[in-house]
């Protein structure tokens, strides 16, 4: 498999369009994906700055507002869960193809006659007037990267290039992921002239947790149990550990890889309680493992590498039918 190649031209030749699109705008309604992720909102923030410098007004909403580890995205206070206006006559979504993934924000767009999509998933339902969507992209905010670089009118600040960098770094975990192109380090690189700070984004986001998510993460990792020659690790949280450490969903982020860094595992597992006493399962693989067919198995989906379910307790019938589907996987039942 060679190096993705993103079409940075046909991003660049697309300028024109965007430019006619929100310049004849009278009001911008800006969104993203529900649970955000550094991408979403660093792409939604850098684009609403980029409005304000061609002076277009603007407003930026979520389902959900910026998680904590994102809070320290600049101006990440614009982000609300409801505009102020009711006036947009464009509507701007960025990292998403399908409408439904607004979430509640999907309502306000309802009314506004145009919409512009950026994104690199593989399009589901195109929507949008003007798309510019590249699926080799290592995320939104590169095709960003490209399309505001040299457009006429905008300066890419401090600010904006924090907010660009985010999404690459969160996209491509820190630039460990196969979707981690020469074009991707290079614009990384002119984001840091252009005053982005890596060493203070990496802090934010990787070096710093609540102390209920280190906790919990002790608890998960104690409460794993093994299977198949070691080759499947799976854990599970109940709802009562949570109140017991004062945790949120949002503390499990990243807990799964720490069972996939066991040298054997092959899959990992996490299942979450959630309020209704069902389970949500993460799922993540390597090797030529793929888990996504595992949680469609449940109604979920995702990607071949990470892959995500629910599935009906009570726990000890939850956690033996995911597992029994993960053995098969490994083909070890
Ligand atoms: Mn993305």
């Amino acid at each position: 498999m060679g190096i993705p190649r993103e079409h940075t031209e046909e991003v660049r030749a697309q300028i024109p369009d965007f430019l006619n699109e929100v310049q004849s705008a009278h009001r911008v309604l800006i969104s993203t994906h529900l649970n955000p992720d550094g991408d979403a909102l660093g792409s939604a923030l850098a684009c609403s700055m980029v409005l304000d410098q061609l002076g277009v007004a603007n407003e930026v909403i979520c389902h959900h507002l910026p998680p904590r580890y994102l809070q320290f995205l600049p101006q990440s206070s614009r982000i609300k869960l409801h505009p102020e206006f009711d006036d947009h006559d464009l509507g701007l979504i960025l990292d998403l193809d399908s409408l439904e993934r607004l979430g509640n924000a999907e309502h306000w767009f309802e009314p506004i006659e145009r919409l512009v999509v950026i994104d690199h998933h593989v399009p589901h339902n195109k929507p949008g007037d003007l798309r510019i969507v590249d699926v080799e992209a290592p995320a939104t905010a590169s095709i960003l990267c490209d399309l505001f670089f040299d457009m006429p009118g905008v300066e890419i600040t401090p600010a904006i290039a924090d907010c660009l960098l985010t999404g690459l770094l969160t996209d491509t975990g820190s630039f460990r992921f196969p979707n981690t192109t020469p074009h991707c380090l290079h614009i990384a690189g002119q984001l840091l002239e252009f005053g982005a700070g890596l060493a203070k984004i990496s802090e934010e986001v990787y070096m710093t947790k609540a102390k209920a998510a280190v906790l919990l993460a002790g608890e998960a990792i104690s409460r794993m149990h093994l299977a198949c020659d070691e080759r499947l690790a799976w854990t599970v949280l109940p709802r009562s550990l949570f109140e017991e450490l004062d945790a949120n969903p949002e503390d499990t982020e990243g807990i799964v890889n720490e069972l996939l860094a066991i040298r054997t595992v092959e899959v990992a597992a996490i299942f979450r309680e959630g309020r209704h006493g069902s389970f949500k399962v993460s799922l993540r693989a390597r090797g030529d493992i793929d888990v996504a067919e595992a949680a469609r198995h449940f109604g979920g989906g995702g990607h071949t590498k990470a892959a995500g379910l629910n599935v009906e307790g009570p726990q000890e019938e939850a956690e033996a039918r995911v597992v029994e589907v993960l053995k098969k996987c490994l083909a070890c039942s």
